[in-house]
């Protein structure tokens, strides 16, 4: 194999230390990328032999289309009590995946108490409370009404809580970071149908509850339901997967995923929260002086670099494409940097159009490892201004206590043998 060397690099000063280069430089053609057999001229067509598969007819067609079996370990990773088998979590592979959006198949899974079966035919939503017209539905009924899709992430409010621990857990980054994937959802705006129901104006809450064995239930603000709420009937085009909510799901754009309920079967409009399990026990936050937050419903700014990450090894020195993705629960991701020398220095990333509020955000820069031993991290900025913290100035913040909402920068050790490592830094 003929490695040609890159030639390029003082046109394309670094961007930042470690060979962070230009984000632009890709851009560029020309590129002489020494990752790819080089051949000779003498080369011709007739080396690139008929391949067997060219041999025989191909495969007919197929009703529902799967991945291809040479993908079979692109798969969610579950974790889930023996004891309670319906109760844990499986996380999105987001190492082995590219692009924004998260095949449905894929989409990481938060259960309580199971994946109910539900018989759409036999299905209603119940509207009631203090409202002047209680609204009783079924799926058609629903289906009638106008619908709008958006991109979303929707992402568990324990995703990332391994950061808490005092040393760096050694898994892939699904297996840490996997519990929020990125889908376009379609559905009735639930305002429209708040608006029909008439709230009255001691109503400041919505009481949400799902279908499924748990009949889990968490309260709402009423101006997020008239904001951006969504009563979502398809995902990725298709009606919603059984495990994200089949038939109806309802998804609060950009914060954390329990109270996006489910299996919805209910909505009740209240004066005050019905403090539920999952918004006083759980999902709420142990601070340093022993006092819990609540209703922290929004997911602030966060990043991660996907290629490379653990499990992944650079395949000797060179040019490579460092990737990753970033999203925040108030709006669009303005910018990613990342630093190749663990902090000391940052470049800034190329983000991937369109950039999408509340949704996942491609970013991308190009990276020439020398072969030493070294740090990446990614930082995001989101629309607000907020930037992604440092792992001690969050800790400095929210004492140890924490178990949800971990948000800091992510770092992974690069060794000269091109393996990675999760490391703190
Ligand atoms: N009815 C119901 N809704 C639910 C849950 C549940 O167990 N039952 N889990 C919640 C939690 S904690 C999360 S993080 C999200 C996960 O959504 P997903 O499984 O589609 O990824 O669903 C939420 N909605
Ligand atoms: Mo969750």
């Amino acid at each position: 194999m003929i490695q040609k060397p890159f030639s390029l690099s003082e046109d394309s000063p670094p961007s930042a230390g470690g060979g962070l280069l230009d984000r632009r430089l890709f851009l560029q053609r020309g590129l002489a990328f020494g990752t790819a057999a080089l051949v000779g001229k003498e080369a011709l067509a007739g080396d690139l032999e008929r391949a067997a598969w060219m041999n025989k007819a191909g495969d007919t067609f197929s009703h529902y289309g799967q991945p291809s079996p040479h993908e079979k370990a692109i798969i969610r990773w579950i974790s889930n009590n023996p004891a309670m088998p319906g109760n844990g979590v499986s996380w999105t592979p987001l190492q082995q995946l590219a692009g924004t959006i998260t095949p449905s198949g894929l989409h990481f899974e938060r259960h309580h108490n199971g994946v109910p079966s539900i018989d759409p035919a036999q299905h209603r939503l119940l509207v009631h409370g203090l409202v002047r017209n209680p609204i009783f539905l079924n799926l058609d009924q629903l289906h009638r009404y106008p619908m709008v899709s958006r991109v979303g992430f929707i992402e568990c409010g324990g995703n990332s809580s391994v950061g808490w621990h005092e040393e760096p857990t050694q898994a892939a980054l699904g297996n840490l970071h996997g519990l929020v994937s990125c889908s376009e959802w379609t559905g009735v705006p639930l305002s429209v149908l708040l608006e029909e129901a008439g709230l009255k104006t001691e109503a400041h809450w919505l009481i949400a509850e799902g279908a499924d064995a748990a009949a889990m239930n968490v309260s709402i603000p009423v101006e997020k339901a008239l904001d951006d709420a969504l009563l979502a009937l398809y995902q990725n085009g298709e009606p919603l997967r059984p495990e994200n909510g089949y038939p109806l799901r309802l998804l609060l754009p950009g914060w954390e995923g329990v109270t996006q309920v489910k299996w919805l079967r209910r909505l009740e409009a209240a004066d005050q929260p019905v403090m539920a399990r999952n918004e006083t026990a759980k999902y709420t936050e142990l601070q340093a002086d022993g006092k819990a937050r609540q209703f922290t419903f929004i997911m602030e700014a966060k990043s991660v670099i996907t290629h490379p990450s653990p499990g992944h090894r650079l395949q000797g020195t060179g040019l490579y494409q460092i990737s990753g993705l970033a999203w925040s629960g108030r709006g669009k991701i303005k910018q990613v940097e990342v630093s190749a020398d663990g902090g000391k220095s940052w470049g800034e990333a190329q983000l991937q159009e369109p950039v999408l509020s509340k949704s996942f955000t491609r970013f991308r820069i190009p990276w020439r490892w020398d072969g030493s031993a070294m740090v990446l991290k990614s930082r995001a900025t989101d629309e607000t201004g907020y930037v992604q913290p440092e792992r001690n100035q969050l800790i400095a913040e929210r004492g140890r206590n924490g178990y949800f909402h971990y948000n800091a920068q992510v770092a992974w050790g690069v060794e000269p043998d091109g393996s990675l490592r999760h490391v703190y830094a």
